[in-house]
């Protein structure tokens, strides 16, 4: 543990045991001479709940004045046995409980599937979102959906994305809490009735043809100390009716389940996209679903506390992640006028003071529309409020004189302009109190680009705040040593005030703390060898330079350069193979959306280069390439510690902030970086002396992409980068295959969309530049101090605490 070893009572040993024991016996049912390592986990999971649910009561005990809804389609939470005992101050107890029961608390540990409900960074943020608020006591829920199978499982065939279902729940979730107390219907399709309730008053009534239950699901999110415990709530998709048993008595057995699995289908699987928008109706249930389940929980908890459904946005403050669950703006509206009898105006008040929007990217291909005769047919009610809503608006600008049709298409909820689609960015904005980025430059771009013309008619409703990661897992949990280092050095009051990290400056220059520091993370990079040993079979040199690329895979985070710098690489020391050169391994780590033919092909590129390089005798130790498998969250917190350089080389203007990004430079590694995202904040803090950027900024590559043949003309200019795409495009790493990578390097010479020729050369110098910094220890090693130094202000309990103050406007203590 991070922890400072604080006295471990034996009574306190003996009673965790005590309690691991009896839940093996009496939950598991098994001996200590049967039970897996599965079952130990369970056990030990099952223990600690009930101390979680100790503090839960606690902190349950008062009704606060305000609550915050956190509503996301996914939460990338990963393990959370390690978070639970850290955050409750137990893990040596823990381990010498387990201990005591000839049990390692590492394997236990290493037994726990991970929660992967998300596809990357949106996701992860929620959960480090989730385990802020609940370290810094602020009461809230998170909503979601309690996927059967989270994000697929990555196996490589011959360096080709092979795809399998992910079974975390195979052996159920001992966290989790079963709640079919709390269950709601959720309608789709059908009509609208229309009733007069009294002269001249019309109540629309939505009929749907078709139910599904939604079941809550709790898992307790314990915050640091155990001070509050918070709920994330998961539903689960049932059918109303199990089984039609007409139909099973008279020998259909499949067909009398067929609505069941219709049913179930919405909580079956998680979308495996996360910025490619296949308008796919499941999709769009799965959005309904849990958006309608979490208002309904939410509107009738406030009523049962508070009586008057007016008085929700006094109480409560709901967060849209991403447009997700941007069908919250007319169910939210229709939940108050049919349900609750609120007029338009009453209803429109509450909604638009209660809900507010994070926007998560602004690339095109990634906002969500549906198109609206799907909505009218699915969600029928919806589509009719969002039309009024819509006429309201567009008659409000006719009024302040913006009738111009220009104005009118850029501000329609609605675009006409190819097929008609909702926008659900539009409607969530129009729908929200406050809009906020997630880095300064993200939110600067909104004001200018996507959601210019509805900023400028309420220029105070975009805000910014920058994301942010949590120090228990991305530091305490994943990095004990590193974490026990700064504690000896400025003070266990480091774990609860991260700024006190601050002190660690002074140290960057002092020979004693600089070999610790060094040593921490070389036993890491050493542990880290040997998972690349057991997952991808290759033997890398710790001491070489551990360069790391791990995100989604996708153009605009340009993977894709990495690899074309690496092969310029291979040329190079091909060419001079004496000359003396900074030994690097280069590490990747990602999935592709399954349907992403072009990020699944830069995949088996990397892994193509990785072969061909590996096995070169020329090469040895001076270049390696390795790409690891099923990259996840657990997996990140092994690689995270043991990197020297980060890579964070997207499109400036495209990566809305980034995440990893603030981990990798926590743990002090280097960033090459773009001016892109949270990068720019990252360097602000850290000093440019202490990060390496090179390329264009967001600005320059507007400039650029607008001059004709600037890829024809980078490429032409640059004999290194022609070098490195004649030798892909030649067939040298795909022999069997020639042609292969046409694909690739014929769109970065005919259309280079994300500008990575245009890039190359700087990346080029600033990588070289790295290479000398590397044969400088004390000058790396004092970077790499001052980075985990400054890097206190990206905690998610500063973000948690702007979103508390300046979004919900709920007080924090
Ligand atoms: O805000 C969390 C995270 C950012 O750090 C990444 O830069 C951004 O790409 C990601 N956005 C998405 C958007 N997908 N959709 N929709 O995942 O959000």
């Amino acid at each position: 543990s991070a922890v400072p070893a604080l006295p471990v009572s034996g009574d306190a040993v003996a009673d965790l045991r005590e309690a691991i024991r009896a839940k093996l016996a009496f939950a598991i049912g098994k001996s200590p001479e049967t039970a897996r390592e599965r079952d130990w986990f369970a056990a030990t999971a099952l223990a600690l709940r009930d101390r979680i649910v100790a503090a839960c009561a606690a902190s349950n005990r008062t009704v606060p004045n305000k609550r915050v809804y956190y509503l996301s389609l996914e939460f990338l939470i990963g393990r959370l046995l390690s978070d639970a005992m850290n955050n409750l101050g137990l893990v040596e107890t823990t381990r010498a409980a387990l201990k005591d029961l000839g049990v390692d608390l590492g394997t236990v540990e290493g037994a726990e599937p991970d929660a992967a409900l998300g596809n990357g960074g949106l996701g992860r943020l929620a959960a480090c979102f989730m385990e802020s608020m609940a370290s810094i006591g602020l009461p809230a829920y998170g909503y979601g959906i309690r996927y059967d199978h989270g994000l697929f499982r990555q196996s490589f065939e011959n360096g080709w994305q092979r795809e399998a279902p992910e079974t975390w729940l195979a052996e159920g979730n001992p966290w989790e809490f079963a709640r079919p107390d709390a269950t709601y219907t959720i309608g789709f399709g059908g009509h609208v009735t229309m009733s007069m309730v009294s002269e001249g008053v019309i109540r629309r009534n939505w009929q749907p043809a078709e139910t599904v239950k939604a079941v809550a699901h709790d898992v307790p999110v314990v915050g640091w100390k155990g001070r509050t415990v918070n709920t994330l709530r998961l539903w689960k998709a049932e059918a109303e009716q199990p089984v039609d048993l007409a139909q099973f008595n008279g020998g259909d057995h499949v067909g009398a389940v067929a609505n069941r699995m219709r049913a179930e289908a919405i909580s079956r699987v998680l979308y495996p996209s996360d910025s490619t928008s296949a308008g796919q109706e499941l999709r769009l249930r799965q959005e309904y679903f849990f958006t309608s389940a979490s208002l309904q929980d939410l509107v009738r908890r406030h009523v049962a506390e508070r009586g008057d459904v007016r008085s929700l946005p006094d109480h409560a403050a709901i967060q849209l992640n991403d447009t997700h669950p941007a069908i919250a703006v007319p169910e939210l509206m229709r939940i108050l006028l049919e349900d609750h009898g609120l007029t338009w105006d009453d209803a429109w008040h509450v909604t638009t003071n209660t809900l507010n929007y994070t926007n998560h990217t602004l690339l095109p291909e990634a906002l969500e529309t549906w198109p609206v005769e799907l909505m009218e047919r699915l969600l029928p009610r919806h589509m009719q409020i969002i039309y009024l809503i819509n006429w309201m608006h567009l008659e409000e600008q006719a009024k302040n004189g913006r009738s111009d049709a220009a104005h009118l298409a850029s501000v329609s909820l609605i675009d006409e302009s190819h097929g008609r689609r909702v926008r659900m960015g539009h409607l969530a904005f129009h729908g929200s109190r406050r809009v906020n980025g997630v880095s300064a430059l993200h939110t600067e771009l909104m004001r200018k680009t996507v959601f210019a013309d509805l900023h400028a008619l309420d220029p105070d409703k975009i805000v910014n705040k920058t994301n942010g990661i949590t120090f228990r897992r991305w530091f305490h949990n994943a990095n004990p040593g590193l974490t026990r280092l700064a504690v000896e050095a400025v003070g266990a009051d480091v774990l609860d005030n991260p700024e006190l990290l601050k002190g660690l400056d002074a140290l960057a220059q002092d020979a004693s703390f600089v070999e610790r520091y060094a040593a921490v993370r070389r036993g890491r990079k050493e542990a880290l060898a040997e998972i690349i040993y057991d997952r991808a079979g290759v033997s890398v040199d710790p001491s070489a330079l551990f360069d790391v690329q791990i995100k989604r895979i996708h153009e605009y985070k340009r993977q894709l350069l990495n690899v074309i710098e690496t092969v310029a690489l291979y040329q190079a020391i091909k060419a001079e193979p004496h000359k003396d050169w900074t030994p690097r391994v280069k590490i990747f780590g990602g999935k592709a959306a399954p349907s992403y033919t072009q990020a699944k092909l830069i995949i088996k590129l990397a892994c193509d280069v990785a072969r061909a390089v590996n096995d070169d005798p020329e090469v040895a130790d001076r270049l390696k390439v390795v790409f690891l498998p099923n990259y996840s969250v657990s997996l990140a917190e092994a690689i995270i510690p043991a990197a020297d350089l980060s890579e964070q080389i997207s499109t400036a203007g495209m990566e809305a902030s980034g995440t990893g990004n603030m981990k990798f430079a926590l743990n002090g590694a280097l960033t090459v970086g773009t001016l892109d995202g949270a990068n720019i904040e990252i360097r602000d803090h850290v000093g440019a002396e202490n990060i390496f950027i090179f390329g264009l900024d967001a600005a320059g590559v507007q400039a650029r992409a607008a001059e004709p043949h600037y890829a024809r003309d980078a490429i032409w200019n640059s004999p290194r980068l022609a070098a490195a795409l004649d030798m892909i495009a030649s067939g040298r790493f795909s022999p069997e295959e020639p042609n292969r990578f046409r694909p690739l390097t014929d769109d970065l010479r005919h259309r280079d969309q994300y500008l990575l020729t245009v890039d190359f050369d700087d990346y080029w110098r600033a990588q070289r530049e790295i290479d000398a910094a590397w044969n400088d220890p004390a000058a790396w090693w004092k970077r790499a101090i001052h980075n985990t130094a400054r890097m206190a202000w990206f905690s998610s309990d500063r973000s948690m605490r702007e979103y508390a103050e300046e979004i919900w406007r709920v007080r924090v203590a």
